[in-house]
């Protein structure tokens, strides 16, 4: 866990922020700037700063984001109408939290290409 790092302040319970599933692994919660009628954002519990931080060992984790993802869309009622995940990394993807976080996006038809 990295001190000064908010999501793993939100995944390991020192902000009180509602959780919508966790577990040993993976924590999500409701992004707090919505961009889709569901938008849950899926972290890892321990600090991985992102994708260019990701090894051959992350392979499990990666499994249990996507995994849970697929989840929570079919809890969420959007698995059939379908959802898109995007990971941003880097400045010009408009990555502006330095923990690895999966957004989950559904609810409403999503535009492609994204901005
Ligand atoms: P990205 O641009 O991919 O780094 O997305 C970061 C997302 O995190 C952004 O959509 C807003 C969300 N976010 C940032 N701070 C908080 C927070 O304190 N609580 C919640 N729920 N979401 C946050």
């Amino acid at each position: 866990m990295a001190d000064d790092c908010i999501f793993c302040k939100i995944a390991n319970g020192q902000i009180p922020v509602p959780l919508v599933y966790q577990d040993e692994r993976v924590a999500a919660f409701r992004d707090i700037n919505p961009q889709a009628p569901t938008h849950i954002l899926l972290v890892p519990r321990a600090h991985v700063t992102g994708v260019p931080a990701l090894t051959d060992a992350d392979g499990p984790l990666l499994a249990a984001l996507l995994t849970t993802a697929a989840a929570l869309a079919r809890q969420e009622g959007i698995a059939e109408s379908g959802y898109r995940l995007v990971i941003n990394a880097g400045p010009d993807a408009g990555q502006t939290v330095d923990h690895l976080h999966v957004h989950l996006l559904g609810g409403r038809a999503l535009g492609w290409p994204p901005g």
